[in-house]
């Protein structure tokens, strides 16, 4: 396995030590926002988790290593070749790797990379989930499969509302991934506080967050477990007026025939669009919400008895 993953230095001196580290994904720079706000923004969810106390360790394919923990001009490499760079989820993985390729890892492909390298808890944007006319299209993120297998924490501002959300929540819960909301009750759905679908739990501390994971983990439940931390009460978005955006996106990738892998990317960019980049500027303030969270969270876990 060394032969294709390689820790950067200060981050398995973290892993080595019990000192938190929170991971980071690359779609979110390469597939997820727009030059230059893309690089601006994964510097300084970098520098909010050390602010608050943990080690960042941004995940990529580099030439084919997995890749944990970049150097700035890495991030600058991915940030500046967007959508040129492969989108990898797990599917993704193994091609991307034996070409000897760069690749921006999804959520689930994080959560992989982070498991493979020890790492507990993960901030992100939001997590793919079931897509709005999944009966027909099929399209179900892998994220959600990944929550289901593998051991991470996820910390997100729950999930855009381009997607199915009473769905997701029914595949999370069959697939046993408990979602926990923190500072509320019900999902929050990325640029807007409250999606109307409740929670069954709900905790105010990183204290108690951290004792659901070591619960869940030494119990040998093996699994994710979503953290859905709503965007800050300043950058949240018009519920009404975010969704009229993205019924138009929707209507507009189906009559492009967009679909698949490149499904969430152009969702993404047309709403940023349409919303003349107050989407974005949400955006960006609640991956910095959850990246401070999770510093939070992964500090409360490694107090505790190391589990799973
Ligand atoms: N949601 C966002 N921004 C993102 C993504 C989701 O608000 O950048 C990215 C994440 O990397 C997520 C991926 O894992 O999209 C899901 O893509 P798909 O639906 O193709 O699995
Ligand atoms: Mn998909």
């Amino acid at each position: 396995m060394t032969e294709y993953l390689s820790i950067a230095p200060e981050v398995s001196v973290a892993l080595a030590a019990g000192q938190p580290v929170v991971a980071l994904e690359s779609t979110i720079i390469a597939q997820g926002m727009p030059w230059p706000d893309n690089a601006e923004t994964a510097m300084a969810v970098a520098d909010a988790v050390r602010d608050a106390g943990a080690t960042p360790a941004t995940v990529a394919v580099i030439d084919g290593r997995l890749r944990v923990g970049l150097e700035a001009r890495e991030i600058e490499m991915l940030a500046r070749g967007g959508s040129q760079i492969r989108k990898c989820s797990r599917r993704d993985l193994p091609l991307a790797v034996a070409a000897g390729a760069h690749g921006a890892t999804t959520v689930a492909a994080t959560m992989i990379v982070a498991n493979l390298a020890g790492i507990k808890v993960f901030a992100t944007g939001g997590i793919g989930g079931v897509h709005r006319g999944a009966q027909q299209s099929m399209d179900v993120s892998a994220d959600l499969q990944e929550l289901a297998r593998t051991s991470v924490a996820v910390v997100c501002a729950g999930a855009k509302a381009i997607l199915d959300l009473r769905l997701t929540l029914e595949y999370l819960e069959t697939y046993g991934v408990p979602v926990i909301g923190y500072g509320t009750d019900v999902l929050p759905a990325f640029y807007v506080r409250d999606s109307g679908l409740g929670l069954d739990a709900h905790f105010d501390t990183p204290a108690e967050v951290a004792a659901v994971l070591q619960a869940k983990w030494s119990l040998g439940l093996a699994g994710g477990v979503v953290i859905a931390n709503p965007v800050p009460e300043a950058y949240a978005l018009d519920p009404d007026w975010i969704e009229q955006l993205t019924a138009q996106a929707l209507s507009e990738a189906a009559a492009d025939g967009i679909g698949g892998n490149d499904a969430t990317p152009y969702l993404l960019r047309r709403v940023a669009e349409l919303s003349n980049g107050k989407s974005l500027r949400s955006n960006v303030e609640l991956v910095l919400n959850n990246a401070r969270l999770g510093a939070a969270v992964a500090s409360a876990l490694s107090g505790l008895e190391p589990c799973g």
